[in-house]
């Protein structure tokens, strides 16, 4: 492989797993302690660790994967590096105040969404041309969604309005990626193991995103207690996470792991 890539990754993955670190240390240090009926703080805990052990294995297999698939690995691993680093001040703000770290959620989300929608683009032109087109309208679609979640969570509009807002922006996602341009490049040009994985890509994004809107609308739209709905959302919005950001990640590696083999022979 390309020296010059390799000695840059085996330079940038270990300071930047220094810096993950750092605020794991800060926080390990503060009084507040985890408590043990605490299960909505344990999952930001667990879920923290796992998205530090996805950073280090998304960086580290760069080194394994044919030149234009490492791009699609690094967007993985920074996905999730920024997520890792969020759930140390979402837990954070968890145990020490009970609140639900609304803030701190959609910044990580507004800097992890649109990445995960640059991954869409960046499968397909690893094997062909695609137009800017499918990017923007990506993240469009991206923003309409969180914006719209983000004015009913803090309170700026009604809940109910804020939800259909994010509910348009999801469906116009699930449009370009079911029967728009991205889907008619796959289906034309992409080889099997990219069909596959841009199929399966699709399918997290409908029924593991799907997880955030049922747990935005049992959270603030049910009007069951709103302790108990609260811990409801926190835990949906945590369990979501492992699935579109570390699964998510494995998906693209697996597919570009076997492309890699099959040009290998
Ligand atoms: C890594 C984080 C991800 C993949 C977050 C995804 C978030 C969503 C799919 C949120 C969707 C929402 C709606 C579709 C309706 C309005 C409320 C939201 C923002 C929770």
């Amino acid at each position: 492989m390309n020296m010059n890539l390799k000695s840059l990754v085996t330079k940038i993955s270990l300071p930047a797993m220094m810096v993950l670190l750092v605020p794991s240390q800060v926080h390990a240090s503060s009084s507040v302690v985890l408590k043990s009926n605490d299960f909505v703080g344990m999952s930001f805990w667990l879920i923290s660790m796992a998205l530090i052990a996805s950073t280090a294995f998304f960086f580290l297999e760069t080194q394994r994967v044919a030149g234009k698939w490492k791009t699609s690995l690094t967007v993985s691993g920074l996905v999730t590096m920024v997520a890792a680093v969020h759930y140390f001040y979402m837990r954070e703000v968890w145990v020490t105040t009970g609140e639900t770290p609304t803030v701190y959620r959609y910044i990580d989300w507004l800097i992890t969404v649109p990445l995960l929608m640059v991954e869409f683009y960046l499968i397909l032109s690893a094997i062909t041309k695609v137009p800017a087109g499918v990017f923007w309208r990506l993240i469009i679609g991206t923003l309409v969604m969180l914006i719209g979640g983000y004015l009913g969570e803090a309170h700026y509009m009604g809940v109910m309005p804020a939800f259909i807002i994010g509910m348009l922006g999801w469906a116009f996602i699930l449009f370009e990626i079911f029967l728009g341009e991205a889907s008619r490049i796959n289906a034309s040009q992409a080889p099997p193991s990219v069909q596959s994985a841009f199929k399966l890509m699709r399918l997290i994004v409908t029924f593991g995103w799907a997880i955030y809107p049922i747990g935005y609308y049992v959270g603030y739209l049910t009007g069951s207690n709103p302790e108990e709905s609260m811990k409801g959302l926190n835990i949906a919005y945590n369990l979501a996470d492992v699935l579109n950001k570390i699964a998510f990640g494995v998906i693209i590696w697996t597919a570009a792991v076997s492309e890699t083999e099959s040009h290998k022979h």
